[in-house]
């Protein structure tokens, strides 16, 4: 099963501009499980996305876009897993194409920044998601999904975060220290709020930009199927108007999407999570 339900001529590796990675990870999840499927699921829906695009005027897959086989490494868990990943994901940056993984819960992020890292050393990342994700360490563990983008930090990584709504003490003192640009969900309310907090974070970033997509960063009224929904979250087109001036701008030189735990029964989040991917990878393309 491959990314868009493509012919042989879309998918083939060498010529592709796309290496879709399918990370089933699902290990620190603090409230509803699921994430694991995701991956699959997201794949499977975008074999129902129409494959023209509406706003870019263009059918992005004759870019070509080739999808992995699941990243499931036997007997490996937790940090080693992640390990890995950040491992088998750096081969595959040599390659020189845009990687896009499909998460999986948000913890494998940290690995994948790592990775792409190798190949671009002033690599910066931007973020949307629910939750900042800056506590140091969450039960115990330092690689949990609530200290993915602390970790990213670590690395020595600028930060820009949007649709954020839910964090602690602790972490809004840490933003506070100037490492990240956050804009809270409730202060981007209007599409004038939408562009100023842009224009900072196109001065924070630096050129190489990883784009990481939690996708409860957007309304669970869009997206219910995600392992912990938070109201307020940002619209459909509040999503673009974030990501699509930090593709023109920048050299997106990786992405992600996480945090996709299919609903019986629902399939709109996992559809949402395969249009927002293929999107991405059209506006990857429109820059050139
Ligand atoms: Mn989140």
């Amino acid at each position: 099963m491959n990314f868009g339900g493509l012919p042989p001529e879309q998918t083939d590796r060498a010529k592709a501009k796309f290496l879709v990675l399918p990370v089933p990870f699902e290990e620190s999840v603090s409230y509803g499980g699921g994430t694991g499927a995701g991956p699959a699921a997201i794949i499977d829906a975008s074999r129902q996305v129409e494959l023209w695009d509406e706003e870019l005027l263009r059918e992005t897959c004759e870019a070509g876009i080739h999808t992995l086989p699941e990243f499931k490494p036997a007997r490996t868990k937790g940090e080693r897993y992640l390990k890995a990943l950040a491992e088998h994901a750096a081969e595959l940056v040599k390659e020189g194409k845009t990687l896009v993984s499909l998460g999986g819960e948000h913890s494998i992020t940290p690995a994948l920044v790592e990775a792409v890292r190798t190949k671009y050393p002033k690599l910066s990342v931007f973020q949307i998601d629910a939750h900042a994700d800056l506590r140091d360490e969450y039960e115990g563990k330092k690689w949990s999904h609530a200290c993915a983008m602390k970790r990213v930090v670590d690395l020595g990584c600028k930060l820009a975060q949007a649709g954020i709504r839910n964090y602690s003490k602790g972490e809004v003192r840490f933003v506070d220290r100037g490492l990240v640009a956050t804009a809270p969900a409730h202060l981007t309310r209007t599409p004038g709020d939408v562009r100023k907090a842009i224009e900072r974070f196109l001065e924070h970033l630096t050129d190489d930009v990883y784009i990481t997509v939690d996708i409860d960063g957007l309304d669970p009224s869009l997206v219910p199927g995600t392992g912990t929904p938070e109201p307020g979250g940002l619209s459909w087109y509040e999503t673009l108007d974030f990501l699509r001036p930090i593709f023109a701008q920048k050299n997106v030189v990786a992405f992600d999407v996480e945090e996709v735990a299919p609903l019986e029964g629902n399939s709109v989040s996992q559809f949402v999570a395969a249009k927002l991917a293929y999107r991405m990878m059209g506006y990857k393309v429109a820059r050139g």
